[in-house]
């Protein structure tokens, strides 16, 4: 059976997913579903277990949440290995996976769709370029939908959680740059789970060229370029910038590839 990826194609969770299967050249085929009725999907295709993409399909078994899809490829497909061999670095690791995943990702998306929410032509701008080809047909309908859903699911419609989410992206700045000390990585002397997901994660702030995502928009709101600025020069956000020009390998399977042309998926 064919390994397959639902998955949104400018969300950061999803591009942890992506990174992986692509670091350990897993050939996969990649499914879009227009956001909102892929909420449905992800809850049939894990039998009620999972409101959210990324969703794997793997030796026929379905798995949701980027931090088990990785679990699965590293059990699966040992090699190139993201988790360390050594037993303090793979429990460090997959800690500092779990912190970015909670402390950093929703917070993240938080603020970059409060700025886009305020930003209606934008926001509907990358609806266009980010959104599957079903959901594109839908137009302006479409924009005024994707800003409903993320301002309900994301909480990105107070200025008072978006203040917050600032807030809480700088500290995970910190957070990482503390965790780095003087190493090259987080978890020992190699890129582990840890140095992905961190970078991943970080991905929509440093919007680095090897995301695919960071084309889909020229510039985010000027609000958010006002935040991300300052930033640029932290050592955290070059790390950011650094693990992408080293590890994350573009070379899609075919079926991959294949991906961002068929109709009805991206
Ligand atoms: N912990 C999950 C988070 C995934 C997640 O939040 N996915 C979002 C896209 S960024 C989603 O599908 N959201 C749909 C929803 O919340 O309804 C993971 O690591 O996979």
């Amino acid at each position: 059976m064919r390994t397959v990826l639902w998955h949104i194609a400018i969300s950061h969770y999803n591009e942890k997913a992506r990174w992986a299967l692509e670091y350990k050249s897993v050939e996969h085929e990649r499914r879009a579903p227009p956001p909102g009725p892929h909420m449905p999907l992800a809850l049939w295709l894990t039998r009620g277990r999972q409101v959210t993409l990324p969703i794997i399909q793997l030796d026929g078994e379905r798995i949701g949440d980027s931090t088990a899809i990785i679990a699965a490829l590293e059990e699966r497909v040992p090699e190139p290995p993201l988790y360390p061999a050594d037993p303090d670095e793979r429990g460090r690791a997959l800690a500092l996976e779990d912190w970015f995943d909670e402390q950093l990702g929703p917070y993240l998306r938080r603020l970059a769709f409060h700025e886009l929410r305020r930003d209606p032509e934008r926001f509907d701008a990358l609806a266009e370029r980010g959104a599957p080809p079903a959901m594109q047909r839908l137009g302006r309908a479409g924009g005024v939908g994707a800003r409903a859903l993320v301002g309900v699911r994301y909480g990105a419609r107070r200025s008072e959680a978006a203040e917050h989410a600032r807030e809480k992206v700088v500290a995970a700045l910190d957070q990482l740059e503390e965790e780095l000390g003087d190493n090259e990585y987080l978890a020992g002397d190699r890129f582990s789970v840890a140095d992905l997901t961190a970078a991943a994660l970080f991905y929509p702030l440093v919007r680095p060229p090897e995301a695919s995502a960071s084309g889909f928009i020229d510039r985010m709101p000027e609000p958010f370029e006002r935040f991300r600025s300052p930033l640029r020069d932290r050592r955290g956000y070059r790390w950011v910038e650094e693990m992408y020009r080293r590890h994350r390998r573009r070379t899609p399977a075919p079926a991959a590839a294949q991906d961002e042309s068929l109709s009805g998926s991206r």
